[in-house]
């Protein structure tokens, strides 16, 4: 049986800076300063407690789904299916904006969709939004598809039309759609993606699996446990779903990635794999970004988004934005969305959070659109 607990640190001989650095295959939902959220077995948990820190259960997990995860929570939003027959209605009514790419195939054959918007004449200047790497943060396909649902229809007017007409934006709601339909039809806290494991476990955590840095942590947050809920997967690009999105990107050679999940409420930028910061002007240009992006948010709703570097949160090798910044050297955000905290759902955010959600992030995508698109051309 699992538990969602809250863990505190009850003395100096056991920082919660600690646990985060141990290989103890956590799966951990929430960092605070001064307190932890995650599931674990009871084992886990009785492990954490004679490791010294202490340990408030908070729901039996079951207990946690029948309050959370009810049928009014399912309504609202998308499946694989409808989030395809929504994306092929957008760029059937709308060719001369819009086109729907399949850009690769899940582990179990899903077509991994991305809407590719624009003019398409000739420009080189296009920029990615992703949703969806975790099965189980719903919210993060919903943003990226609102957007790409406001974008169509604001085309013929101003920001959009005109950058429409300088570059392309592309959309991918949903990279792991095999453990997104998972966590419709079995458990709906799945993480990872499908991949069956040599130990018979199932699943690779999809955002540990980007070619930069793979594999050089071995710590909760980034596991070399196969069973672990972050995998980082056997090698590098191991994943049909992250090939899929390292394929779209060595082809479009974006200028700015942003991926959505959830949730905390955070905006992110590199590194992951190490606290060493980012170079400047690199590190000036992200973090101004995300205190814009920040100070936008708040404007909508007043709601906080944090920013920080994302091994502030904790440590991962092998995320999107590591790799997509490593690589490349393109501004590189993840951004946890709604909600703040487990007591208002987490993974599990009531489907009213949707359309609150998505005004306060529109005009913040708005906004790194803006910068990536409307620089000045010697900038
Ligand atoms: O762990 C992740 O992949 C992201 N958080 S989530 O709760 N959505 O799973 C955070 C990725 C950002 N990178 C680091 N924190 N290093
Ligand atoms: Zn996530």
């Amino acid at each position: 049986m699992s538990v969602i607990a809250k863990v505190t640190s009850s003395g100096p001989q056991a920082p919660l800076s600690q646990l985060l650095l141990a290989p103890l295959g956590l799966d951990i939902w929430e960092v605070k300063a001064d307190h932890l959220v995650l599931q674990a077995t009871e084992a886990q948990a009785e492990r954490l407690e004679h490791m010294g820190y202490s340990i408030e259960q908070l729901h039996e997990t079951e207990s946690y789904l029948s309050a959370f995860a009810t049928d009014d929570a399912v309504t609202g939003y998308h499946s694989a299916a409808s989030l395809e027959a929504d994306l092929r209605r957008l760029a059937t009514d709308n060719p001369e904006i819009a086109e729907l790419h399949e850009i690769g195939r899940s582990v179990e054959n899903r077509p991994i969709w991305a809407l590719r918007l624009g003019q398409r004449r000739g420009s080189t200047l296009k920029m990615a939004f992703l949703g969806c790497h975790h099965a189980r943060e719903w919210i993060s396909v919903e943003v990226p598809y609102l957007l790409a649902e406001y974008l169509v229809t604001h085309a013929a007017t101003d920001p959009v039309q005109h950058w429409f007409q300088e570059g392309e934006i592309w959309v991918a709601p949903m990279v792991n759609p095999d453990g997104h339909e998972y966590t419709r039809t079995h458990n709906r806290l799945w993480r990872k993606n499908r991949r069956r494991n040599p130990d018979g476990s199932m699943g690779v955590d999809p955002n540990r699996n980007y070619g930069y840095m793979w594999g050089t942590l071995d710590v909760s947050t980034s596991s070399h446990v196969p069973r672990d809920d972050t995998y980082v997967g056997p090698r590098a690009f191991s994943e049909p779903e992250v090939q899929a999105v390292r394929n779209l990107v060595a082809r479009e050679l974006f200028a700015g990635v942003l991926t959505y999940h959830s949730y905390s409420q955070l905006i992110l930028f590199p590194w992951g794999y190490t606290s060493k910061p980012i170079a400047d002007p690199d590190h000036h240009e992200m973090q101004d970004l995300a205190n814009d992006m920040q100070r936008i948010i708040r404007g909508v709703h007043g709601e906080t988004y944090t920013v920080e570097q994302s091994s502030q949160l904790y440590p991962t090798a092998g995320d999107t934005t590591d790799w997509t910044y490593g690589e490349y050297g393109i501004p590189s955000f993840t951004i946890e969305l709604r909600p703040q905290t487990q007591a208002e759902g987490g993974f599990i955010l009531p489907s009213s959070q949707i359309q609150p959600t998505w005004e306060e992030n529109r005009p913040a995508a708005l906004r790194f659109i803006s910068h990536i698109f409307d620089k000045p051309a010697d900038a």
